[in-house]
C-alpha cells in the first residue's frame, strides 16, 4: 500500500465519525488536500480533485449519504478518474494485432526516454519479453552510447531473451544505432523495434538534443517517457521537460513495486495535458511489468474492492 492509500485510508476512517453537515466536510476536504499534497500530487491536481469535491458536496443534500465518508469518497474518485482517463493507455499488443489487421508489415517502432536510473533498460528487456510472449519478432536497439556498461547490459538481457539486438559504439551516433535496428527488421520483417537510450538529469541540454535527433531519425510510433514512481515531485518536472522538449506519448511508471508514496502517476498525467500512464514496473524480473489499469488504480487509492476482471 502506499503512503498515499494509506493517508488516504486512516483520514476516510477518521471522518465517519464526523457528523454530517456540509461545513465539516469542508473542513475535512482542506485535510484531504494536505493528504494529496504530502504525498506527492501536484498541488495544481490536489485543488483540481477538491473543488470538485467542494462543488458536489455543495450541491447535493449531504443527507442522503449515511456517512461523509462517502460523500467525499464518490466525487473524489471520479475526479482521480477523469485526470486519468483524458487519453486512452497505448497497448503496444492492441498496436501490434492492429497493424497485423491491417497488413501492415512496417515494424513498430518504440523510443524509450527517460533520465538517468529510472528502468529504461529494464522496461525495455521486459517489454521484449511481453511481445515475444505474444509471438511477436522483437528487436533491440542499444542506442545508448553514452553510459559505459550499457551496450553489455543490454545484450545480457537479449542473449538471455534470444532475442536480434543491434549494437553501437560507445560514443558513437545513438541516431544511428536506432536507424540501423529499423532497416534490419525492415528488411528482416520484424514486428518491433524497441530502443533503449541513455539516461542523463533532465536539465542536461546535450540529452534532449541528442533525444530529439533519435526522434527525428527513428519516427517512432510511440514514444515512452520511462518515469522512477520514487522520484515524488520529480516525476512531474521530468515529464513536463520531456513532454515540452522532445514529446512524448505515454509514460511508464517503474518501481511500483518499492515504497513509493504514489501520487506521481496524478501529476504526471495532468502537467502533461493528459499523457497517460500506459504501463507499471513492478518489479525486476521480465514479468514484472502491467498495464497501468485507471479503475484499479482509482479503486485502490480510496480503499474500494477491486473487481475482478
Ligand atoms: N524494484 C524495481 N526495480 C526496478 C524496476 N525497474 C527497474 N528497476 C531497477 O532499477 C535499476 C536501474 O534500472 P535500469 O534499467 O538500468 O535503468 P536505466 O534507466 O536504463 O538507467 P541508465 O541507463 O543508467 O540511465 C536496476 O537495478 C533495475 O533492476 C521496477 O519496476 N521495480
Ligand atoms: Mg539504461
Amino acid at each position: 500500500m502506499s503512503e498515499l492509500q494509506k493517508g488516504i485510508k486512516s483520514f476516510l476512517n477518521k471522518i465517519v465519525t464526523y457528523e454530517v453537515t456540509e461545513e465539516n466536510a469542508l473542513k475535512a476536504l482542506t485535510e484531504f488536500r494536505e493528504i494529496l499534497i504530502k504525498n506527492d500530487v501536484a498541488v495544481e491536481v490536489a485543488d483540481y480533485i477538491c473543488n470538485h469535491v467542494a462543488k458536489k458536496v455543495k450541491g447535493q443534500r449531504l443527507k442522503r449519504f449515511n456517512d461523509l465518508k462517502k460523500a467525499i469518497r464518490v466525487p473524489a474518485k471520479h475526479a482521480v478518474r477523469k485526470i486519468l482517463e483524458k487519453s486512452p493507455r497505448i497497448d503496444l499488443l492492441d498496436l501490434l494485432a492492429e497493424r497485423k489487421q491491417k497488413g501492415n508489415k512496417d515494424p513498430l517502432v518504440v523510443l524509450f526516454l527517460g533520465i538517468n536510473g529510472t528502468g529504461k533498460t529494464t522496461t525495455v528487456a521486459k517489454m521484449a519479453y511481453l511481445l515475444k510472449n505474444a509471438h511477436y519478432r522483437v528487436v533491440l536497439a542499444a542506442a545508448d552510447t553514452y553510459r559505459s556498461g550499457a551496450q553489455e547490459q543490454l545484450r545480457e538481457h537479449a542473449q538471455r531473451l534470444k532475442i536480434k539486438l543491434i549494437q553501437g559504439k560507445y560514443g558513437g551516433d545513438a541516431a544511428a544505432v536506432a536507424f540501423d535496428a529499423i532497416e534490419h527488421a525492415k528488411s528482416k520483417y520484424f514486428d518491433a523495434v524497441l530502443i533503449d537510450t541513455a539516461g542523463r538529469m533532465a536539465t542536461n541540454r546535450d540529452l534532449m538534443g541528442e533525444m530529439q535527433k533519435i526522434k527525428r531519425v527513428s519516427q517512432p510510433d510511440v514514444t515512452f517517457l520511462v518515469v522512477d514512481a520514487l522520484s515524488g515531485n520529480d516525476a512531474a518536472q521530468q515529464a513536463r521537460e520531456f513532454n515540452d522538449k522532445v514529446g512524448i506519448d505515454g509514460v511508464i511508471l517503474t518501481k511500483m513495486d518499492a515504497d513509493a508514496r504514489g501520487g506521481a502517476a496524478l501529476s504526471i498525467t495532468h502537467v502533461t495535458g493528459g499523457k497517460p500512464i500506459c504501463y507499471i514496473g513492478v518489479g525486476q524480473d521480465y514479468q514484472d511489468l502491467r498495464p497501468f489499469d485507471v479503475d484499479v488504480f482509482a479503486n485502490k487509492l480510496f480503499g474500494l474492492k477491486v473487481k475482478k476482471k
